[in-house]
């Protein structure tokens, strides 16, 4: 390949990761441990994923009743900074866990249910169904698994929301409260893969339609 263009191509690629990188603070839910081995309480954890440095100051989790669309509990997270790495964790109080950000109770019923992250504002700025509640369904898009004992629910390495639970989350046998999945390879963009992009982002840009990849609901 020409040198010409495929530096143009990593110059606009570039710039398109500034654009992401420059987004409106954000936080999403990223991973979900709702049902442990034995007794929850112990077990059980929910990641946000999230700009390092926002508040949480006024943000709360909700959860909802799969049977009747009632929310049963609201989790306060005044105090909560998203921390550096991105991921702040949640867990109950005598958890067995390491490194958690907040003590809380995120042992949410088993589902089919949903959770709702509120932003300071009251609004959704994200929510995850898990199982299929029908008409009470809370989530985004398609509902996902409603996975068994043990097992977590996560979005991928780095926490993209289509804003569709089915095509966001992974079923984690291995759970990984406070980082990011273990997924053991993450492919490397050669030339076209950066001239692809690259492209599009020069057509993107030049449309006037920029989009920010991080929007809340
Ligand atoms: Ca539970
Ligand atoms: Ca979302
Ligand atoms: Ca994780």
């Amino acid at each position: 390949m020409k040198a010409f263009p495929l530096i143009l191509a990593v110059f606009f690629s570039l710039n398109c990761w500034s654009l992401d990188v420059e987004a409106t603070p954000f936080a999403v839910i990223n991973e979900v441990l709702y049902d442990g081995p034995g007794s929850d309480a112990d077990d059980v954890f929910t990641e946000l994923f999230g700009t390092p440095g926002l508040a949480l100051d006024g943000w709360s989790l909700t959860g909802t009743n799969g049977a009747d669309g009632s929310v049963y509990r609201a989790v306060n997270l005044d105090g909560g900074v998203i921390p550096a790495d991105g991921i702040f964790l949640i867990a109950t109080l005598g958890t067995a866990l390491g490194g958690v950000d907040l003590s809380a109770n995120v042992d949410w019923q088993n589902g089919p249910d949903s959770i709702q992250l509120m932003d300071s504002g009251g609004r959704i700025a994200d929510a995850l169904q898990y199982g299929d509640a029908g008409g009470f369904n809370a989530g985004e898009g398609l509902p996902t698994t409603d996975v068994g004992a043990g097992m977590s629910l996560s979005r991928d390495l780095f926490g993209t929301d289509t804003d569709d639970n089915l095509a966001d989350f992974l079923v984690l046998q291995a759970p990984t409260p406070g980082s990011g999945p273990n997924l053991t390879t993450v492919p490397e963009p050669g030339s076209l893969g950066l001239m692809v992009p690259g492209l599009l982002c020069l057509a993107w840009l030049s449309s006037g339609r920029v989009r920010r990849r991080w929007t809340y609901g």
